[in-house]
């Protein structure tokens, strides 16, 4: 049997490394990369082929393949899609856009859906303050879509238009004889920590940022309050999360979008966790009022009951484990040349 043909946008990005490893390790895929960089070494040998340069352009030649798969995790993120609105709309919008064309358009011709996976985020949820905040708890998919951030708007509509692309495209569901479409999944993110790569451009890049900090023996100033709380995951997890919603049966799935959780951590939790791994970490806490609202807007926690229940999601990682049996090990390897770091056994 040949490989499955699968695309991966944004490779060179956290989930993006993470993600080409996981599939290799898997087996049975051929791994077509695109990204605005040059794939790094950790993955390069990983990629039958790589696409260099920006993806709204870059689209039209991928009319030439023939994927099984699209995993788009290209996107501008939350913090810096604040600064560059405009920028982030092409990116995370247009971006999208002609990728679900392209792959509506395929799905069609073949007649064999080309499965669309899509990373949303937390950030498609907008509290109003912290008190709702705090009284919303656990939320469910279809509450809170009150994005406050660029980038949460743009989560949110595109969620919105793999629904359209993957069920309406052209009113066609009405017809006789109806065309295949294309099969969209998306999966709304917590906060990812990896122990091997630093996020950058995102809202709840204070949790890593401060543990790889700490491990290094840098002060960290993190810029939300200490009682600012969302939910976090390790990266293996989502990783496992994207693999499973691919394998899992279209049946069984009653839903385009899903909400998946781990664990919930206020900042000065993290610092608590920091403190005790590697003693003599320096964390203070000097709020960045922007971003600061940013965390204030997202939820909690997520009830991530409907993923469970449709596709058997389950994360191997609670916050113990997260650091027990993944951070601290990964982490300590990673910087052991390091004269600084001292971390507690
Ligand atoms: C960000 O902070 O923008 C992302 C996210 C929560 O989607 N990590």
């Amino acid at each position: 049997m040949s490989d499955f043909s699968v695309l991966v946008t944004g490779a060179c990005g956290e989930i993006g490394q993470a993600l080409v490893q996981g599939l290799a390790k898997k087996g049975g895929y051929r791994i077509v990369t695109t990204d605005l960089m040059p794939l790094p070494d950790a993955i390069k040998s990983l990629a039958a082929e790589h696409v260099q340069g920006d993806l709204v352009y870059r689209v039209k030649q991928f009319y030439a393949y023939d994927f099984d798969v699209i995993f788009h995790l290209a996107a501008s993120l939350s913090s810096k899609a604040e600064v560059a609105t405009e920028e982030a709309h092409r990116i995370n919008v247009e971006g999208t856009m002609q990728l679900l064309m392209m792959a509506a358009f395929k799905s069609e011709r073949r007649g064999k859906a080309v499965k669309f996976i899509f990373p949303s985020s937390i950030a498609a949820y907008g509290m109003p303050d912290v008190a709702a905040k705090r009284k919303a708890g656990r939320v469910k998919e279809g509450e809170w879509n009150n994005p406050h951030t660029m980038y949460g708007a743009n989560k949110l509509y595109c969620e919105k238009l793999g629904e359209y692309y993957g069920s309406f495209y052209g009113q066609r569901h009405l017809d006789e004889d109806p065309p295949v479409m294309l099969d969209f999944r998306a999966i709304r993110f917590p906060g990812l920590i990896s122990a091997f790569t630093l996020p950058s451009g995102g809202t709840s890049d204070y949790g890593p940022e401060m543990l790889h900090a700490a491990a290094q023996g840098k002060p960290y100033a993190c810029f939300v309050r200490e009682d600012a709380k969302i939910s976090f995951m390790a990266m293996p997890d989502a990783i496992k999360a994207l693999l499973t919603i691919t394998d899992a049966p279209k049946e069984g799935l009653t839903s385009h979008v899903y909400n998946i959780d781990a664990f919930s951590l206020t900042a000065g939790e993290f610092r608590d966790w920091a403190m005790r791994s590697f003693p003599g970490a320096v964390v203070t806490f000097e709020p960045n009022r922007r971003r600061q609202g940013i965390v204030d807007s997202w939820p909690e926690d997520v009830d991530d009951s409907l993923a469970r229940a449709d596709w058997g999601w389950q994360p191997d990682y609670d916050v113990r484990r997260f650091f027990e049996d993944y951070f601290l090990p990964e982490i300590r390897k990673r910087y052991a040349n390091k004269p600084s770091l001292r971390s507690v056994e």
